[in-house]
């Protein structure tokens, strides 16, 4: 997750498989993400395809904050969900394919965010069906345990798992 002027910048990766080659896909398609990350998110996509040619594809989900607004942008199984006390607000998943290998030409959605909203990205590891269990006091848990959460409760035991929570970026007025 990175912080600049243009927004709050966040991003979830999940090697395709298990081992060091699934490692390995992750930490190039972070590396590229580090390289510049305050790209236009689908450029920031085509970036991670470009590093990811050599070995293993990747899911991954792109998550771009600015007050009022969350922009997604992600190829493969990457969740988003943004979140309140009182349930989800609003939902998106990677568009089909892998980065690396197949990957759609990069269609961003920017979704109305409230202040209120914390935004979850996750990797498939995670339950889909989290939600449908989640209570308010489970919805109200600051980010990072509401992360922890996540990945204790609603992991899947055959497969690594990521969550990734934050907050709305700031407002700057
Ligand atoms: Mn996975």
């Amino acid at each position: 997750m990175v912080d600049a002027p243009g927004g709050r910048t966040a991003v979830v990766v999940d090697g395709l498989g298990h081992g060091p080659e699934a490692a390995e896909a992750s930490a190039a398609a972070v590396a590229a993400f580090h390289a510049a990350p305050d790209r236009p998110l689908p450029e920031l996509l085509a970036a991670m395809d470009r590093a990811l040619r050599a070995g293993r594809g990747a899911a991954v989900g792109l998550l771009r904050l600015r007050p009022g607004t969350a922009e997604h942008c992600g190829v493969g199984n990457v969740r988003l969900l943004l979140v309140a006390h009182d349930g989800v607000r609003a939902r998106a998943v990677g568009q089909p394919g892998v980065v690396g290998w197949n990957m759609p030409r990069p269609l961003p959605r920017t979704l109305a965010m409230p202040d209120e909203c914390a935004a979850v990205l996750h990797s498939d590891g995670i339950a889909t069906r989290w939600p449908d269990t989640a209570t308010p006091f489970l919805l109200g848990l600051p980010p990072r345990l509401l992360a922890a959460a996540l990945g204790h409760g609603h992991r899947s035991a055959r497969d690594d798992a990521t969550a990734l929570v934050t907050g709305a970026a700031r407002r700057s007025t």
